[in-house]
């Protein structure tokens, strides 16, 4: 097990809604007026008073259902094993929308949480981790959460994966993006996915666009009826790599290039 829910969880969760509709996101997503206290009342009745690995998908669906809210068109980014480029990329729904940019993921993101059956029907010492459960419970919000992104997605889209990670392929089809982001698109709505392989500067290039696990993406999204593209490091991430390691050697070429030496 890890640490417990996340102290004050009550007053992050209200505090982060009032925050979302008020201030953060108000010039940037078409903000759609939510009560933030009943908010929190069905968010907590999903896990309350259970067993912590007593949850389903189906205890959150009508907290995702009352928290969902449309997204702007040709936005909406989606990512998998690659959470901070993703979101430098993506800069807080300026260039695009990920769901830890939307009420449901903003709410919930870096929290903990689970349930006990006594009072305060949660427990703040701690709780399991993915592997301690059953896969529907340790899946059971992220999975609910990441459906109703992708369904709300309209437009063009864009995936970002790693193309550079020993540990773990550029796309799996057990990730949380290959089980409920891409079955969950809507093939009517997005016409096309853009995959954006990156690599991290100085690493092995272990996978690029148009082999290893990329070529079954490929496969699954046109299976879909959807178009793909793919780039490996374009210059838009490549500029924000550089930006943290400017001394890289990738980086160096690109300077003495634009210089014209
Ligand atoms: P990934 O492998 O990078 O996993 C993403 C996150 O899922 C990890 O940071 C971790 O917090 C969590 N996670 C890992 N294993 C888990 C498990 N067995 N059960 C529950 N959570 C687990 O990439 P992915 O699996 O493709 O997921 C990323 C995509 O899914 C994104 O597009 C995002 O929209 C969504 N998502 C977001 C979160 C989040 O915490 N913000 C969590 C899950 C899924
Ligand atoms: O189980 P955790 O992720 O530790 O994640 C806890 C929570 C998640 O629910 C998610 O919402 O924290 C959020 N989160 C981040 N905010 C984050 N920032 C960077 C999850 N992952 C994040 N990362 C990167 O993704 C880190 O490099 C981290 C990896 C996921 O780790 P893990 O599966 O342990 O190592």
């Amino acid at each position: 097990s890890r640490q417990g829910t996340t102290p004050n969880i009550k007053e992050v969760f209200i505090g982060r809604c009032w925050d979302y509709q008020e201030i953060r996101y108000n010039t940037i997503l078409p903000i759609e007026q939510k009560n933030c206290s009943h908010l929190w009342d069905l968010f907590f009745k999903a896990f309350s008073y259970h067993a912590p690995c007593d949850v389903r998908q189906v205890n959150y669906d009508q907290y995702l259902q009352e928290a969902k809210q449309s997204l702007p068109a040709n936005k909406a980014l989606f990512w998998s094993g690659i959470y901070n480029l993703a979101h430098q990329f993506s800069d807080n729904g300026i260039n695009y929308v990920t769901l830890e940019d939307t009420l449901i993921g903003y709410l919930a993101n870096s929290l903990t949480w689970c349930g006990q059956e006594n009072y305060p029907g949660m427990n703040f010492s701690a709780c399991p981790t993915w592997t301690d459960c059953p896969l529907e419970a340790s899946e059971s919000f992220w999975s609910g959460a990441s459906t109703t992104f992708a369904a709300a997605a309209i437009g063009p889209v864009v995936l970002m994966v790693d193309g550079s990670n020993p540990n773990k392929p550029a796309y799996r089809r057990d990730s949380f993006f290959g089980k409920y982001e891409l079955p969950g698109l809507n093939v009517s709505k997005v016409p096309s996915v853009q995959v954006i392989v990156t690599h991290a500067l100085g690493a092995v290039k272990l996978e690029v666009c148009g082999n290893g696990t990329l070529v079954t993406l490929q496969n699954d999204i046109e299976a879909r009826g959807m178009t793909y593209t793919c780039d490996d490091n374009p210059d838009s991430v490549m500029y924000l790599l550089c930006a943290e390691k400017p001394d890289c050697r990738e980086c160096k070429l690109a300077k003495a290039l634009a210089s014209g030496q």
